[in-house]
C-alpha cells in the first residue's frame, strides 16, 4: 500500500515536471517564432526586448537540452545523444565495454573499428559481430583495421581471453564476416568524425595502431574529436605484458607515442594500475552473470576462460592490490557514458618510452613538467564504483 502510494506520488511529480517542461518548450517555440517574425519597429525599447527574448531562448534551450526527457523525442534525440566511435581488439573485456555502451539509450555508436591485439584481426571482427548480435545491434557498422603494429614487433597477448579472444567458446550461429564493411577502419574513422565535427568521442580499448594511423592520414583528426578515452598505459611501471609495459601500449609503443604526443583533444586514460585499484568483488561478478537474460548467458560462456585464467600464478603476480573482477576496458567506456562517474583525475603530460632494455612501451608520467608539453591528459584516479556497477549490471539486462 505504502509502495503504491509512493509510486502514485512519484507519477504525479513526473507529470508536473512534464507539464513544466511543456511550458518551457512552448516558450522556446514562441520566442523563436517572435524572433523569426522580425522586429516591427526598431525603437531602443524593442531592441532591448528582442535581446531579452534571445537570452530567454538560449536559456530555455540550454535548460531543455539538459532535461533528457521524451517530451519532444525527435528534438531530444538530436541534441542529447552521445556519439561514439569504438576501437577494439575484441577480447572479453572489450565485449563487456561494448555491451555497456550498447545498453545505454542516449549513446549512439557510429562505428566499431577493429585492430590486432587480443587475437587475430579476423577473430576481432567476428567477436564484435557476435557481441552486436546478442545485443540486437547488427546495424552498427564494423570496420577492419590494422593487422599489425606500426613496426611489426609482435607482442603476444597470451591466452588470457582464450585463443579466439572470447574464451574459446565458439558460436556456430555467429554472423559471417561478409557483414564487415568494405571501407577500411582508419578511413571510416576520419570520415565519421568529419561528418560530425566536435561531436564524436573515440573510445580506444586496444593497441593504438588505428588511432595513430588516423592522425597520420589526417592531422586535423584530433581537433575534430570531442574527446579520446583510452584503456592503456601505466603510472607505476607495473607491467602486465612486459616488465614495465601494459599490453595495449606494449603491443604498439610507437602508436601509443604518436597518440599521446599528437592528439590535442581532451584525453582520458584508464591505466592498468587504476583498473586494478578499481576492481570489483567476485561476488558482484557472480550476481552480474546470474541475471536471467541472453546477454548474461552469453557473457557467462565467454568469460569462463578468463575467470579461470585470473587464478593462475602469472596473473596473480600481474594484478596490483590483489584479486578481484577487473573489466579493464569498461573503465574507459564508463568515463564517456556517465558524466558523474569520474571523481578524481591527475592532469599530467605523458609520453611513451620507445627504447630501453626493459621499459619499451611503458607510459611515462611527467610529474616534474620537464617535457615542457602544453597538452596534458587526464589520468583517472578515482571513480564512482556504485555508478560503474550500475552500468555493468545494465549491460547484461
Ligand atoms: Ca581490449
Amino acid at each position: 500500500m505504502m509502495g503504491k502510494k509512493r509510486k502514485g506520488s512519484e507519477e504525479e511529480v513526473r507529470e508536473k515536471e512534464k507539464q513544466a517542461k511543456r511550458v518551457k518548450i512552448t516558450d522556446v517555440f514562441s520566442a523563436a517564432a517572435a524572433a523569426a517574425a522580425g522586429p516591427r519597429t526598431h525603437s531602443e525599447e524593442d531592441e532591448e526586448r528582442e535581446k531579452d527574448e534571445y537570452r530567454e531562448l538560449a536559456t530555455a534551450s540550454d535548460s531543455f537540452k539538459e532535461t533528457h526527457t521524451n517530451v519532444c523525442s525527435h528534438f531530444t534525440t538530436e541534441v542529447s545523444m552521445k556519439k561514439l566511435l569504438v576501437d577494439v581488439d575484441c577480447g572479453v573485456d572489450d565485449a563487456q565495454a561494448l555491451m555497456m555502451a550498447l545498453a545505454v539509450p542516449d549513446v549512439q555508436i557510429l562505428g566499431i573499428t577493429c585492430v590486432h591485439g587480443n587475437t587475430s584481426l579476423e577473430n576481432v571482427c567476428k567477436n564484435v559481430l557476435r557481441v552486436l548480435k546478442v545485443c540486437k545491434h547488427l546495424e552498427i557498422p564494423v570496420y577492419r583495421g590494422a593487422t599489425k603494429a606500426l613496426l611489426e614487433q609482435t607482442v603476444s597477448a597470451g591466452d588470457f581471453h582464450g585463443k579466439d579472444g572470447l574464451g574459446d567458446a565458439p558460436d556456430p550461429q555467429a554472423p559471417g564476416l561478409e557483414l564487415v564493411q568494405k571501407e577500411g577502419a582508419v578511413s571510416a574513422m576520419i570520415r565519421i568524425v568529419d561528418e560530425n565535427p566536435g561531436e564524436v568521442s573515440l573510445v580506444a580499448t586496444a593497441p593504438l595502431t588505428n588511432v595513430a594511423l588516423a592522425v597520420k592520414l589526417d592531422p586535423s583528426f584530433p581537433k575534430k574529436l570531442k574527446g579520446l578515452y583510452i584503456m592503456g598505459g601505466n603510472t607505476d611501471s607495473r607491467g602486465n605484458t612486459t616488465v614495465c609495459g601494459e599490453y595495449n601500449f606494449a603491443a604498439d609503443p610507437e602508436a601509443a607515442y604518436i597518440v599521446l604526443n599528437e592528439f590535442i583533444c581532451p584525453i582520458y586514460i584508464a591505466t592498468w594500475e587504476f583498473t586494478c585499484h578499481s576492481k570489483l568483488p567476485w561476488e558482484f561478478c557472480d550476481g552480474w552473470l546470474a541475471q536471467d537474460t541472453d546477454k548474461a548467458r552469453f557473457m557467462k560462456q565467454i568469460f569462463k576462460h578468463s575467470m579461470k585464467s585470473s587464478q593462475s600464478e602469472r596473473i596473480e603476480k600481474e594484478l596490483v592490490a590483489g584479486q578481484g573482477f577487473i573489466s579493464c576496458d569498461s573503465y574507459a567506456m564508463a568515463a564517456v557514458i556517465d558524466d558523474k562517474y569520474i571523481v578524481e583525475t591527475e592532469h599530467r603530460a605523458v609520453t611513451v618510452e620507445l627504447a630501453g632494455n626493459h621499459c619499451r612501451g611503458m607510459m611515462v608520467v611527467d610529474h616534474l613538467d620537464l617535457l615542457k608539453k602544453t597538452h596534458k591528459v587526464y589520468i583517472l584516479k578515482k571513480v564512482d564504483l556504485e555508478r560503474f556497477k550500475d552500468l555493468m549490471m545494465n549491460a547484461l539486462k
